[in-house]
Order: structure tokens, then sequence, then C-alpha cells
């Protein structure tokens, strides 16, 4: 073989390294940024955005609003239902904000008050 000679290690290792720079990337061009609400944002309508969109685990929800009027916490089921944020919840207020979501269901809600009756919540399920 031609290219048995010298530098041979070298070029052993490269194809292992190009995989591994592939693999990456592959994993990172998986990952879809879904900005919540469209141009619209992070709003009372928001609970239907998401409606006939699958999202995978991994995937980066982007939060746009208001920071004066709105936020995002981040929560369980129960307190998705029930709108309201149990004590311990992760509140994001920055008005720009991204969570990645985790496999299964994620639950987001506006916590100020009246918001999350107002359709101000989010439910995904993450592939
Ligand atoms: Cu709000």
């Amino acid at each position: 073989m031609m290219w048995e000679g010298r530098g041979g290690a070298a070029r052993t290792l490269a194809p292992g390294m190009l995989l591994l720079c592939l693999l990456l990337q592959l994993h990172a061009a998986n990952a879809a940024t879904y900005t919540v609400g469209g141009s619209g944002g992070w709003s009372f309508n928001s609970d239907t955005w998401a409606k006939g969109k699958r999202f995978r685990a991994g995937d980066v929800l982007v939060f746009n609003y208001d920071a004066t009027m709105h936020n995002v916490v981040a929560l369980n089921r129960n307190g998705y239902k029930s709108c309201s944020a149990p004590a311990g919840a992760r509140v994001l207020s920055s008005g720009k904000d991204q969570i990645r979501l985790a496999h299964g269901q994620n639950y987001f809600i506006c916590g100020n008050p009246g918001h999350c009756q107002s359709g101000m919540r989010l439910a995904i399920n993450a592939a």
C-alpha cells in the first residue's frame, strides 16, 4: 500500500478524528432552535404555537418577551395544570431566554398573575 509509510500513525489517527468531528457536527445539526410564538414571541397564545410541531430532547426554545410584563417559569405538570409555580421552580426573566428541552414532558408558564390562565403556557413533549 502506497500510504503505509512515513507518517503512518498520523494517517491512521486522522480518519478517527474526522469521524469524531463529523459526529459532533451531526449532533449539533440535529438540535433545532425554536422561537416560541414565532415573531409574536412568548405571549398569550403560546399554548397553540406548539401544536403540530415535533420536538426532540436537546432542541432549544427561545423565549422573546417584554421582561417588564412577563417571565418564564419551568415547572412540573401539576404547576402547569393549575397555573401556579411551585416553590423552587426555575424562573427566567431576561426577556430573551433559552431553554434546552429535556426528554419527555417540558412545562412552562408565565408566572405573572392571570397570564398562564390567558394562554401564556406551554407543554412540550420532546422525543
Ligand atoms: Cu406574562
